[in-house]
C-alpha cells in the first residue's frame, strides 16, 4: 500500500525519514505525485498531510484514514470535497502539548512580571520600578480546554495563578474555575486579566475575540493567541490596545496592555501588516507547539496500523463539530 505525504515545511525530509523508519514496508507518494513509479492513486490508502490543496483527497478511491501533521484540522475540514466517510485524526503528541504549555507559561510570566513594559522602558533608558502583582492575585483565563489547555492549566496552577477556563461544553479541571457556553464566555472575559486562546477554528470561534469581547475584559488585560489568526479580529485588537485611557495607570494607556500572537489568518504574516510594528504586540512565527517528526512518526504509524486492522483510530475529529 502507499501513503500520500504532504508537508510544506522546511523539515519535510526529516519527517519523511522518520515516517519511513516507522512504516518501512510502505511506499510514500509525495504530493503532487499520486501515481508513483508504476502504480496509480488507487494504491494510496492513507494520507499524512498539512494544507493539501482542496479536492486531492477526494481523488483517492481507497483511503481508509487521513492524519493531520499538526494539532489543528481546520485546513483539512475547509476542503469542500473532503471525503466524509474517511476518519480524520488530529496529531496529539505529548511533546507538542508540553511545548505549548512552555510557550504559554513563558508568555504569561513575561507579562505578569511586567517584562514587556520593562522592554519598552529599557529602549528609553528609563529606570523605573512598576507596581507588582503576585500570581494568586492574577487571573489567567484559558479559552479552550483540550489536552493543551489542560496541560497549560497544570503548569500555571503550579506557579500559583488564579485560573479560569472556558470551553464550548462543560469541563471539570481541578484547580480551574471552569465555565462554558455563551454565559460562561462573558464571565470568563470579565475575569481574564490574561487571556490565553487555545481554541480550534470553527464557525463559532471565528472572529470570537472582537471589539465587544475586548471591551468585556478588565482594563490592562493581555491577550495571548495560540489558536488561529481568524479567532481574533486584528483591527479590533489594535483599537483596544490604542484606545485612550486618560485615568489609566498603564504606562502606555489603552484598554488592553498588550498581546502576543503566534497564529495568523495568512502565514507568513505579510511584511506590511501593522501587527509587526505595533509597540504592544509581540509576534512569534507559529512556534508555540511545533510538531516534531521523531515523536510524531510512531504515533502516526500506530494510527495507520489501527486503520488497516479495522480498529478505531485515536483522536478522531468530529467533522460536523469542526475539531
Ligand atoms: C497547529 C500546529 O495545528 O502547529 O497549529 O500543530
Amino acid at each position: 500500500m502507499a501513503i500520500l505525504f504532504h508537508c510544506p515545511w522546511d523539515n519535510a525530509d526529516a519527517w519523511l525519514a522518520a515516517l519511513q523508519h516507522d512504516l518501512p514496508h510502505d511506499e510514500f507518494r509525495i504530493w503532487p505525485d499520486l501515481d508513483g513509479p508504476d502504480g496509480d492513486a488507487s494504491d494510496i490508502d492513507f494520507a499524512f498531510v498539512w494544507k493539501l490543496p482542496h479536492g486531492v483527497l477526494a481523488s483517492l478511491p481507497n483511503l481508509v484514514g487521513i492524519a493531520s501533521l499538526g494539532a489543528g484540522v481546520d485546513a483539512l475540514l475547509g476542503d469542500p470535497d473532503l471525503p466524509r466517510d474517511v476518519p480524520i485524526t488530529r496529531l496529539v503528541d505529548p511533546l507538542m502539548t508540553d511545548r505549548m504549555a512552555e510557550y504559554v507559561t513563558a508568555t504569561v510570566l513575561h507579562h505578569h512580571l511586567g517584562l514587556d513594559v520593562y522592554d519598552r522602558q529599557g529602549a528609553e533608558k528609563q529606570w523605573q520600578r512598576n507596581r507588582t502583582t503576585d500570581a494568586p492575585d492574577r487571573t489567567v483565563a484559558l479559552f479552550g480546554l483540550g489536552q493543551m489547555g489542560e496541560r497549560c492549566a497544570q503548569r500555571l496552577r503550579a506557579l500559583g495563578f488564579d485560573l479560569v477556563g472556558w470551553s464550548r461544553t462543560a469541563k471539570e479541571i481541578s484547580g480551574v474555575h471552569c465555565l462554558h457556553g455563551a454565559e460562561g464566555f462573558e464571565e470568563a472575559l470579565a475575569a481574564a486579566e490574561i487571556a490565553v486562546l487555545l481554541l480550534p477554528l470553527t464557525a463559532e470561534t471565528e472572529n470570537l475575540m472582537n471589539a465587544a469581547a475586548f471591551a468585556a475584559m478588565p482594563q490592562g488585560a493581555y491577550v495571548i493567541n495560540c489558536s488561529r489568526g481568524e479567532v481574533v479580529v486584528n483591527e479590533d485588537l489594535i483599537a483596544a490596545l490604542d484606545s485612550a485611557q486618560p485615568n489609566s495607570r498603564q504606562p502606555n494607556g489603552g484598554h488592553l496592555a498588550g498581546a502576543t500572537l503566534d497564529a495568523f489568518a495568512v502565514e507568513p504574516l505579510a511584511p506590511d501588516s501593522p501587527l509587526w510594528t505595533h509597540p504592544k504586540i509581540r509576534i512569534t512565527p507559529h512556534i508555540a507547539a511545533l510538531s516534531a517528526a521523531a515523536t510524531a512518526a510512531p504515533i502516526l504509524a500506530a494510527q495507520v496500523r489501527r486503520a488497516r486492522d479495522g480498529e478505531a483510530m485515536h483522536d478522531v475529529v468530529n467533522v460536523d463539530g469542526g475539531y
